[in-house]
């Protein structure tokens, strides 16, 4: 599948210094913040440097080196975060039926409370 990525989403607009962010890592490849509206006590965004629209997108077109960044930096971040030791939930949605609200690609790291059973 062939993938238009809108530049002026409001996570490119993130990566470029144009709106601010309450940053929590920044690697060569990827760029952690806080969610403007956390759904747990921890809720951090991870996103690609790269221009991609959703996970499937970036499978497909991202380098080895752009896949590895980003994927080591999740785990640093939960790190981080101290997440690990209790559990937590990574969450990438996408397109309209994952109801993905800005098309650059992020996965939600959550955690700090019981998260509930998402799939019965
Ligand atoms: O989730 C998009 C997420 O992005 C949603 O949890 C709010 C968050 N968001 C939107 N704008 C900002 C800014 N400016 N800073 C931090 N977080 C933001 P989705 O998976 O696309 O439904």
């Amino acid at each position: 599948m062939s993938y238009t990525y809108d530049d002026q989403n409001i996570f490119a607009k993130i990566l470029r210094g144009e709106i601010p962010n309450k940053t929590v890592l920044e690697t060569e490849h990827a760029l952690a913040f806080h969610d403007i509206a956390p759904q747990a006590p921890i809720h951090v965004l991870v996103i690609p440097k790269g221009p991609y629209v959703c996970y499937d997108h970036f499978a497909q077109d991202a380098s080895d080196a752009e896949i590895i960044g980003f994927t080591r930096a999740v785990g640093e971040v939960c790190k981080m975060m101290g997440v690990e030791e209790n559990g937590f939930r990574l969450i990438a949605n996408a397109g309209e039926n994952g109801v993905q609200e800005v098309p650059h690609l992020h996965v939600h790291i959550l955690g700090g409370r019981n998260l509930g059973r998402m799939l019965s």
